[in-house]
């Protein structure tokens, strides 16, 4: 295990006080706090190398292209990808969610054909497709969930059909934290002849991804919520699906020769990434990745399914508290709860008030809420600098709001 106090130093945000209380960041799914290690090094990065990369002769642009196609390296690593040419870099899941909607479909999927995506999903692997429908006709299906929060994979053999042609999914739901068994998801779509996108943003953050062992065919996540920074994310595609889609965007970059008859594209991954990258937040993640394996995925691991464990333990004591989803030896850092009556934006204004950050309402994952019967909720997620105590301050705070209604 590492040592909680020390680590906390290394996120200065977290000493902060909000309303003359000590901060309570328990806001972690949507989005993290950075490391020095992270901070120090983009403005090391600024001060020193910026150059934009890939096209200059000089040597700061050389040197900020190294940095880059460094990061790159790094993340393939991290994801255990094959190859560099697989990791796309886009501005975060949402956006990685969007190009293979667009060129999946432009390319792969005829009006009538379907994708398939769950109950549990966020906004973005939902309205992505969505506008695919709108403008070629293709239908999106879903996997239902079961009222304990898992997903019903009774029926997926019976939903997948000549017609469907991918299944996108949430490794980890980010509101109910159930972590979906994308490994069988893939197994059984492969079996159809089906390929699969995960949608990691949730996953990346809290354990070791390994795509090749997942074998899914597109993986999608971001940085910020894994203590990088904002504005930069991933899309991993096995080669042989990236180079069957065409282009997302056009621009600088992605393009081998323009002329007015005819352009040629790029090799991959530079094909995906048109314009001037976020060179510098590439680095930053790098360096987010660094500090996660400084730590090891099985310490953080570890010490956040105590927290998670913890955390519910203690909700459950508490008169008139419903926690959604599954017990926590199935979840992933994600409590998702209302108590008796009180509106979730009420009970999370109060919260705020004692200095203790939580996110309430629908989540980005409105047919989840309509699916549980309800508006919102009140959802705290966990980092790997969260502690117990906090966990006593928010229980404590649930309580005195709790009173007062
Ligand atoms: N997919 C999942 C499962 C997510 O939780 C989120 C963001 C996204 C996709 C989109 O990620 P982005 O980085 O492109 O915005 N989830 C949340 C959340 O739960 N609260 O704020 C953002």
């Amino acid at each position: 295990m590492y040592d909680i106090n020390k680590v906390r130093v290394d996120f200065p945000i977290l000493s902060r006080e909000v309303y003359g209380k000590p901060l309570v960041y328990l806001d972690n799914a949507a989005t993290t706090q950075k490391p020095l290690m992270v901070l120090d090094a983009m403005r090391d990065e600024y001060l020193n190398v910026n150059a934009n990369v890939h096209r200059g002769v000089h040597y700061l642009s050389q040197q900020a292209t190294d940095l880059h196609e460094a990061a790159r390296e790094k993340v393939r690593a991290f994801i255990n990808a094959r190859k560099t040419e697989e990791i796309v870099f886009t501005r975060g899941t949402t956006e990685a969610i969007n190009l293979v909607a667009s060129s999946f479909c432009e390319s792969q999927m005829q009006a009538g054909d379907e994708v398939l995506v769950t109950e549990m999903e966020h906004h973005s692997n939902i309205v992505s497709w969505q506008l695919q429908a709108m403008k070629r006709g293709i239908v999106v299906k879903h996997i239902s969930i079961t009222d304990d929060g898992f997903l019903d994979l009774s029926t997926l053999n019976s939903q997948l059909s000549t017609k469907t042609k991918l299944v996108s999914v949430a490794h980890v739901s980010n509101v109910l934290g159930t972590i979906n068994p994308v490994e069988e998801i893939v197994k059984i779509a492969h079996a159809h002849g089906i390929p699969v996108l995960v949608d990691g943003a949730q996953s990346a953050p809290h354990f070791k991804v390994d795509v090749q062992t997942m074998d899914c065919d597109f993986f999608a996540f971001s940085g910020h919520k894994m203590y990088g920074p904002t504005g930069i994310g991933v899309l991993y595609g096995k080669e042989e699906w990236l180079e069957k889609l065409p282009p997302y965007q056009g621009g600088g970059e992605m393009i081998d020769k323009v002329t007015w008859e005819k352009t040629t594209f790029e090799r991959l991954p530079f094909k995906f990434e048109a314009g001037t990258p976020d060179y510098v937040a590439t680095h930053g993640l790098a360096k987010a990745i660094e500090y996660i394996e400084s730590l090891g995925f099985d310490a953080i691991q570890q010490h956040e399914q105590e927290l998670t464990r913890y955390c519910m333990e203690q909700l459950m004591t508490i008169e008139g508290m419903h926690i959604y989803g599954s017990g926590a030896e199935s979840r992933d850092a994600v409590v998702s709860f209302n108590v008796g009556d009180i509106h979730h934006l009420d009970m999370g204004t109060l919260l705020d008030r004692l200095g203790i950050a939580v996110r309430t309402g629908h989540h980005c994952a409105q047919p989840l809420m309509d699916r549980l019967g309800i508006s919102g909720t009140v959802r705290a997620s966990f980092a790997l600098y969260n502690t117990k105590a906090e966990i006593d301050t928010l229980v404590a705070g649930i309580r005195r709001v709790a009173q007062m209604f």
